[in-house]
């Protein structure tokens, strides 16, 4: 295969495994990443078939030209792979409606501007293929993950209805619901917490913390497989729209499944 990827937050973690799985897979690489520097260091070094870009998804203006400057450099845009994200962990009432805004200002509309910016080159040309890094907390939330997960279903009600709108037009799309991956999710360089004094919570916040401390470092999920699986799915004639990866997630999901049936059932008018 030889096409091009632009991926998003290739700095670290999976949408730098990512860049490095299409890499290998003899693919052309467009990483982006708000600290250019830390993505070449992270893939070691600019060539013929690596390309690095700085990008903050936040900025509209600059992913237009990142997505022009991709096409300038190397003729096309194939896969875009929207995976630039992070987590404000912690029990909703002790976040800011700042905070709140900002993770909706990175992982939902940060998510549309770099999709707006590449849609209409995939529809000129009839071709392409929108990975989104969903989460399986797009799909379910919990205590402790409402703001991310209020994020992650908005980034999924988002990409279920526009994947429907783009699939007539030849361009398709894979939502990606990974469970718990070993990557700085849960650490301090990338998570926020809480911080407002709510008393009511704090044995159950304690918990939580607890719970995250634990769990950084230590997820199931391994991000490399995940990235070879993308890679892998990609060049299938046949991509399917969703991939819930992990055990974790997938009884996540399956428990959100069976219980949404029961109280489907449960709900019927008469
Ligand atoms: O996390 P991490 P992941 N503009 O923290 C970048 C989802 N997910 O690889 O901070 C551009 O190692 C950040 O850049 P920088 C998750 O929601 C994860 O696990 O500048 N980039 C870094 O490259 C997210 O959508 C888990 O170095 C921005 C990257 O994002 C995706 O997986 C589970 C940015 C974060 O790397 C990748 O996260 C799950 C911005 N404004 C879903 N803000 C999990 N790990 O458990 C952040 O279900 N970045």
């Amino acid at each position: 295969m030889d096409r091009v990827w632009l991926i998003t937050g290739a700095s670290r973690g999976l949408g730098c495994e990512i860049a490095r799985a299409a890499l290998d897979a003899g693919e052309t690489v467009a990483a982006t990443a708000r600290s250019a520097d830390a993505a070449r260091e992270a893939l070691g070094g600019e060539h013929g078939r690596l390309h690095v870009l700085p990008l903050d998804i936040t900025d509209a203006v600059a992913a237009n030209a990142v997505a022009a400057e991709t096409i300038k450099r190397v003729g096309a845009i194939d896969v875009l792979v929207n995976n630039a994200g992070y987590a404000e962990l912690g029990y909703f009432e002790t976040f800011s409606d700042a905070a709140v805004r900002r993770q909706f200002e990175v992982n939902l509309f940060g998510t549309m501007n770099v999709a707006r910016a590449v849609a209409p080159h995939m529809r000129a040309r009839r071709s392409g293929l929108i990975v989104t890094i969903s989460s399986v907390s797009g799909l379910v939330s919990n205590a402790g993950g409402a703001v991310y997960s209020a994020s992650k279903f908005a980034v999924e009600g988002w990409m279920e209805g526009f994947a429907q709108e783009l699939a007539p037009l030849g361009v398709r799309s894979l939502l990606v619901e990974p469970g718990m991956l070993r990557t700085d999710f849960m650490d301090r360089k990338s998570a926020n917490f809480g911080s407002i004094d709510t008393p009511d919570y704090a044995e159950a916040i304690t918990q939580y913390r607890a719970f995250v401390n634990e769990a950084n470092g230590n997820q199931p999920g391994d991000p490399r497989q995940l990235a070879a699986r993308i890679v892998t799915l990609a060049s299938q004639s046949e991509v399917p729209s969703r991939l819930v990866f992990g055990d974790d997630a997938r009884q996540w999901a399956s428990a959100k499944v069976d219980q949404l049936r029961q109280e489907i059932a449960r709900s019927a008018d008469r």
